[in-house]
């Protein structure tokens, strides 16, 4: 364990890519991170969406600052989803290690949409923000009724 350790530092020191399970300190951890990341991304979503569904005044750059957060959330929740998670939670359907390569596209459609939903924010034009909303909610969606129970 300590050699492990050590090999774990020196591969960081050294920019080496060291397995996504190293990253944490124990496998609810991993669970926790990427729960969380895509809480904190719909909290910001949503913002967005109560925009583009009328719920809320358009808000040029709330919608900008919102996409922002949306896009970065977005790359991190896969490094959570490491294979000794598997089990750990309910709502994980055990496709998502079974059909790793369906899963990781699943992962960059997402990532591009909130990138193009970021880039559509940044026009100032509400139309644009309700059409990559939807775009990107479609891929939250797909990706749930793919990979998610219930
Ligand atoms: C959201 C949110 C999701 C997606 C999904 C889209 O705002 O929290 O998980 O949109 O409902 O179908």
């Amino acid at each position: 364990m300590k050699l492990f350790a050590t090999l774990v530092l020196a591969a960081a020191a050294f920019g080496i890519a060291t397995p996504a399970s190293a990253q944490f300190a124990k496998p609810e951890d991993a669970v926790k991170y990427r729960q969380s990341a895509l809480f904190v991304m719909s909290q910001h979503f949503g913002r967005i969406g109560a925009m583009a569904n009328g719920r809320a005044p358009y808000d040029a750059k709330a919608a900008v600052e919102n996409a922002e957060v949306v896009a970065e959330m977005s790359k991190l929740p896969w490094a959570g989803f490491v294979a000794n998670t598997e089990g750990l939670s309910q709502k994980a359907k055990a496709e998502i290690w079974k059909e790793q390569a369906k899963f990781k596209e699943h992962n960059e459609k997402l990532m591009g949409d909130t990138g193009r939903l970021l880039a559509a924010a940044k026009t100032n034009n509400l139309d644009n923000v309700k059409a990559a909303f939807s775009q990107t909610a479609a891929s939250c969606k797909a990706c749930h009724d793919n990979f998610r129970n219930q």
